[in-house]
C-alpha cells in the first residue's frame, strides 16, 4: 500500500496486518505526480488525498491495484467509473466527519456575519482606540433565513445547528429530505427561489456535473444584497470571477469560503483583497479527533479489501 501523505504510524497499523506500507514522508510538500505514478504501478492499495488525481493515466499504469481509500467523504478526484470497470474498490470517509464539518460551516457563517476575523485583526493590529456604536457591526443570524444547497448528512447536521439560533431553514437538494423537513421544519425550495429568499446561502453539495459552476453570475444576482454566501463543499461549484464581481459590486454582502476553485490559493488571490471575505484553507473536517478517525477508517478499509473482506464504507 502506498500512502500519499505523512500520517501518524500508530493510526495506520491496521493496514500492516494485510500489506507492506510505504509512505510519502515530507510534511509540507505533496507527493509529486511522477512518484505517485511510479508507486501506483506496483501497489495493491493506495491511501489518497483530494489533491491526488486518480485518473485514467494512473489507473492504466496500476495493474495490481485493488483498492483506493480516499481520506475524504468527497471523491471527485477519482475516476469512479473507470475504477469500477477495472474492479478497483474505492472507499471514502463518510459519517466520521459529519459533525466536525457542520461545526466549521456554522463557524464560518458566524465569522462572516459578525466580522470575527476582521475584528480580531483590528485588535491585534492595535487599531482599537475608542468605542463606536457601529464599530465593526455585523449582521444577526438569529431569526434569519438560511438556504442550504445540498441536504445530505452534513447539510442536515448543519441545519440542526441553525435551529439553536431560531433560523428559518430552506433547502435545495436533488431529492427531498423528509427527515430534515419533519425533524427541523426545513422547507424544500427550487434553487432560484432559495437564492431570492435566503439571508445566508450555504453550499454543502458534492461536486458533480449538476453542481459544477452552479453559483454563477446569474445566481449571485438573484441573492439579496444583504446575503452572505458560505461554501464548505468544493470550490468548483462556484464561478469565482462571478463571486468576485458580486462582492465588489455589492450584489451580496459577504462570503465565508473554506474551498476554492484551485487549491491551495496564494496570498495574491483576488478574493483575499476584500474585507468582507473570510477565507479558510479547506479545514472543514480538520479537528484532531476527526482526522484520526478518518485515517483509521481508511486503514480498516484497505486492510479489509486486501484480506478479501468487505470494507466498511465503499463508494461503489
Ligand atoms: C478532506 C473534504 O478530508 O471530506 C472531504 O470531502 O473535503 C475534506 O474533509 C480534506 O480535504 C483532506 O483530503
Amino acid at each position: 500500500v502506498f500512502i500519499t501523505r505523512k500520517l501518524p504510524l500508530e493510526f495506520i497499523q491496521e493496514i500492516k496486518r494485510a500489506a507492506d506500507v510505504e509512505m510519502w514522508e515530507e510534511e509540507e510538500v505533496p507527493c509529486p505526480r511522477e512518484l505517485l505514478l511510479k508507486k501506483a504501478a506496483k501497489a495493491d492499495g493506495l491511501l489518497t488525498m483530494l489533491s491526488d488525481k486518480v485518473d485514467q493515466e494512473l489507473l492504466h499504469s496500476a495493474p495490481q491495484l485493488k483498492v483506493i481509500a480516499n481520506l475524504a467523504v468527497g471523491f471527485d478526484n477519482i475516476d469512479i467509473d473507470h475504477c469500477t470497470e477495472k474492479g478497483i474498490t474505492v472507499c471514502n470517509t463518510p459519517d466520521v466527519l459529519t459533525d466536525t464539518t457542520a461545526d466549521l460551516t456554522f463557524a464560518l457563517m458566524m465569522a462572516a456575519a459578525r466580522r470575527i476575523v476582521e475584528s480580531a485583526q483590528y485588535v491585534k493590529e492595535g487599531k482599537w482606540k475608542s468605542w463606536g456604536p457601529y464599530l465593526l457591526a455585523g449582521t444577526d443570524l438569529h431569526h434569519k433565513t438560511v438556504g442550504i444547497v445540498g441536504m445530505g448528512k452534513i447539510g442536515r447536521t448543519f441545519a440542526k445547528r441553525t435551529t439553536g439560533f431560531d433560523m428559518k431553514i430552506l433547502y435545495h437538494n436533488r431529492s427531498r429530505n423528509r427527515e430534515a423537513e419533519e425533524e427541523l421544519g426545513a422547507e424544500y425550495c427550487e434553487f432560484h427561489d432559495l437564492l431570492k429568499r435566503s439571508d445566508f446561502v450555504v453550499c454543502l453539495a458534492p461536486l458533480t456535473n449538476e453542481t459544477k459552476e452552479l453559483f454563477n453570475r446569474e445566481a449571485f444576482q438573484q441573492m439579496k444584497r444583504e446575503a452572505v454566501f458560505v461554501n464548505a463543499s468544493r470550490g468548483a461549484v462556484v464561478v469565482e470571477e462571478a463571486l468576485l464581481l458580486a462582492l465588489e459590486e455589492g450584489w451580496i454582502a459577504g462570503a465565508g469560503l473554506d474551498v476554492f476553485e484551485r487549491e491551495p490559493i496564494g496570498g495574491d488571490h483576488p478574493l483575499l483583497r476584500l474585507p468582507n471575505v473570510v477565507a479558510l484553507p479547506h479545514i472543514g473536517s480538520a479537528s484532531r479527533e476527526t482526522r484520526t478517525e478518518m485515517i483509521q477508517l481508511c486503514s480498516r478499509n484497505l486492510s479489509a479489501v486486501l484480506s478479501g473482506k468487505k470494507p466498511e464504507t465503499p463508494v461503489q
